[in-house]
């Protein structure tokens, strides 16, 4: 997984076609997905050696904007948390994809741009929604099929959906958002503006069509977006490496001249510094680029997920690895948070969740005259 892992070689080509240097990563021993022959030493030790990276990045950044990823990365674990705790007594229902594990991607990513740049992304939409400035009211009445929702509680899970953040879903077709994500980027280049997109999607997509249709044109028409693979090595409950034949994502833009980057996703502050690299490219050179960023997520595929094609100690060595303990000690050894700010953030975090609970609770179910409004067909 990460950079620091022993398993896998970060090579350097500066031939890329955009002139720019690319990294790839190539996995230097065999990673079958299902096994117990998980080392969790091995997880502790790649934990220390990011906090060592992490607190020289933390001296680059504003304190206030460290504690608010911290923030909003709590934020995101406990709404989470919340959602399967109200899933289960019947409060939400449909499909409910939860993003607990992988916070580090959606705050390092999302924290790093600016308000009118956009973002698109799949189903595992809740954090990335709230990261792009949506209000977890919005979020969680969305998921109770209310008409506070964000879009009226015709939606759900799947379908968090904002124009005006910026936030263009929530889609639910396996790579369906790759193709939209680069026409949005299209229609900020024709615009004439220097906002950029982010397009987020998980490693299955990459073996859809549209994974590569798109990257194609993105490097043709040399458009401003920023392509995001959150590799969690599963889709639903498929591994990655009995799915696909060459498992770097990363190297696969090299295919069509695009500059790529492989990171490590639980480390939040590695994360923004690879995003701001290709928001650099995008916006003074309108040019895109594919970030692999390596993730686990610690919960099931949604919430039905038997589980059954992993093992717990696997779960386990990913824990250790937990983004949000990486990055609160990196914090606490920084001297950025105490243990009595840590404490305030998180009752603040949890009020904002109980705050979305209760809005959720009271909001009405769209009336009926509502049935054929929004709705295409
Ligand atoms: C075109 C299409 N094929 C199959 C599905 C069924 N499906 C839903 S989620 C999923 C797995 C996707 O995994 P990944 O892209 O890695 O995202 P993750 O769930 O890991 O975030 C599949 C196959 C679908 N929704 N759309
Ligand atoms: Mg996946």
């Amino acid at each position: 997984m990460p950079k620091t892992a022993t398993r896998q070689k970060t090579e350097t080509n500066k031939n890329s076609t955009n002139g720019t240097a690319v990294k790839t990563v190539s996995n230097t021993k065999n990673n079958n997905g299902v096994t117990d022959k998980v080392n969790r030493k091995e997880a502790q030790s790649e934990n220390v050696s990011r906090r060592k990276s992490q607190t020289n990045s933390i001296k680059q950044i504003e304190p206030a904007l460290l504690r608010e990823m911290l923030y909003q990365m709590v934020l995101g674990r406990y709404f989470e948390q919340k959602c399967a705790e109200v899933y289960r007594i019947g409060k939400i229902g449909g499909f409910c994809h939860l993003y607990i594990g992988q916070e580090a991607v959606a705050v390092g990513t999302m924290m790093a741009i600016r308000e009118d740049d956009l973002v698109i992304t799949a189903y595992r939409d809740h954090v990335q929604a709230m990261v792009k400035g949506m209000p977890p009211e919005e979020v969680m009445a969305e998921l109770y099929g209310k008409a506070g929702g964000c879009v009226g509680g015709k939606g759900g899970s799947m379908h968090m959906f904002d124009a005006a953040r910026g936030f263009f879903g929530g889609h639910g077709i396996v790579g369906g958002q790759i193709g939209v994500g680069t026409g949005m980027a299209y229609a900020q280049k024709y615009k004439g503006t220097d906002s950029v997109t982010l397009c987020f999607f998980g490693e299955a997509a990459v073996n859809q069509g549209m994974f590569h249709e798109s990257l194609n044109m993105a490097a043709l028409w040399k458009l401003p977006v920023i392509f995001i693979c959150e590799n969690n090595k599963y889709g639903m409950g498929t591994s990655q490496t009995r799915a696909m034949s060459i498992s770097s994502v990363a190297k696969k833009a090299e295919a069509y001249g695009i500059a790529n980057e492989f990171v490590d996703g639980m480390d939040v502050l590695a994360v923004r510094e690879a995003t701001e690299r290709a928001i650099e490219r995008a916006r003074k050179e309108s040019l895109p680029t594919l970030l692999e960023i390596r993730c686990y997520r610690f919960m099931g595929h949604s919430m039905s997920d038997p589980g059954k094609y992993r093992t717990s100690n696997e779960i386990k060595k990913y824990q250790e690895r937990d983004p949000i303990v990486l990055f609160r000690s990196s914090l606490t050894d920084a001297k950025i948070i105490s243990e009595k700010d840590y404490t305030e953030l998180e009752t603040r975090a949890k009020e904002a969740v109980e705050k979305a609970l209760k809005f959720a609770e009271k909001s009405p179910l769209p009336d009926e005259k509502e049935l054929f409004t929004d709705v295409y067909a």
